[in-house]
């Protein structure tokens, strides 16, 4: 049985539910209809997120991996005794094992994640694998300013922000998101982040529109979430999968694309779309190497080492605060 109507709470509630329904009908009411790519990542999203990971054109998670594994030591070498290392959304903390395998010191690992079910996960496998390390779990939106446990808040601190989630921003809130963490982090602080790189435009559309259908699927299953959350009623048959290169921007575009003229009721309104006009839904920013480095310094960090793999694919950069 499908919600008709907004969910119940107040409209000054700021309940998960009513900020997705308020999310959905800001961006379908304007003139260019977008929806924000933070709701991919419901249980189903979050999966075929997994299996986009291990698809043959999607290279960024093996190229970064990659690129972990052969600089692990170089890139822990400094991390020492007492030391913390913060993960902005961390998910199933991974990556982490990379780094984690090569720390020899005591440290504290602290991860930053909006979903409890992954921090506890990582909490319980992490603890069983590490036994010395002391894990930290902070539920919380890494985009908001974020408040270190106290006990920990004069230890060394490096950052960990892989995957290219940065590369879901314009540049100037990349910016801005970059300065949260230094503040979050303090003086003196490491920030390691991944970050993907400017390519053959015909690579980087692969990547974002492979052949087996993952990421459109991926993309669709938003529009799923709607329906039965939000008791909309979205064909999905009525839409399509487009992923496209901007050069003069320098990202990937995912769109989906109305195949007909048609309405869509929502939460009790109705929304009109015309043939051929899309849902902006993801950006996914590329960078040269210089560009990251700039957008880095605007920010308030000092850009030090960088390590990429042989093809320049994908990069991961060591930032001081
Ligand atoms: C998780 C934001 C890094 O932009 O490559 C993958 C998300 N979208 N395929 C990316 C994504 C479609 C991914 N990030």
């Amino acid at each position: 049985s499908r919600a008709q109507t907004l969910p119940k709470a107040p409209a000054h509630v700021d309940t998960p539910e009513n900020e997705f329904a308020r999310a959905v009908i800001a961006g379908l009411s304007k003139e260019k209809k977008t929806l924000p790519c933070r709701y991919f990542y419901d249980a189903r999203g979050s999966e075929l997120f997994e299996d986009i990971t291990r698809l043959p054109e999607y290279y960024p998670t093996r190229t970064e991996t990659q690129i972990l594994r052969d600089h692990a030591a170089d890139i822990v070498g400094e991390i020492g005794d007492g030391e913390l290392l913060v993960e902005f959304g961390s998910g199933s903390s991974l990556k982490t094992e990379i780094l984690l395998d090569r720390i020899a010191s005591s440290i504290a690992y602290v991860p930053i994640d909006v979903s409890q079910t992954a921090l506890a996960d990582a909490k319980r496998r992490l603890t069983k694998r590490y036994p010395e390390l002391d894990v930290r779990p902070i539920e919380a939106d890494f985009s908001r300013a974020i408040a270190l446990p106290a006990d920990l808040a004069s230890r060394r601190k490096t950052g960990f922000f892989p995957g290219s989630t940065i590369g879901n921003l314009a540049p100037s809130d990349a910016q801005s998101l970059l300065s949260i963490f230094g503040r979050a982090l303090g003086e003196g602080s490491r920030l390691i982040i991944g970050v993907d790189l400017k390519k053959d435009p015909r690579v980087l559309i692969e990547a974002y529109d492979d052949a087996e259908g993952v990421t459109a699927a991926f993309n669709l299953n938003l529009l799923h979430r709607i329906n039965r959350e939000l008791g909309g009623d979205f064909d999905e048959q009525g839409f399509r999968h487009r992923a496209l290169y901007d050069p003069a921007k320098g990202r990937v575009e995912m769109h989906l694309v109305s195949a007909r003229n048609q309405r869509v009721a929502i939460c009790g309104r109705s929304f009109r779309f015309r043939e051929n006009e899309t849902i902006h839904t993801e950006n996914s920013y590329k960078y040269t190497l210089d560009q990251f480095r700039d957008v880095a310094r605007a920010s308030g960090w000092n850009a030090k080492r960088v390590w990429t793999d042989a093809n320049k694919q994908f990069s991961v950069h060591e930032l001081i605060w």
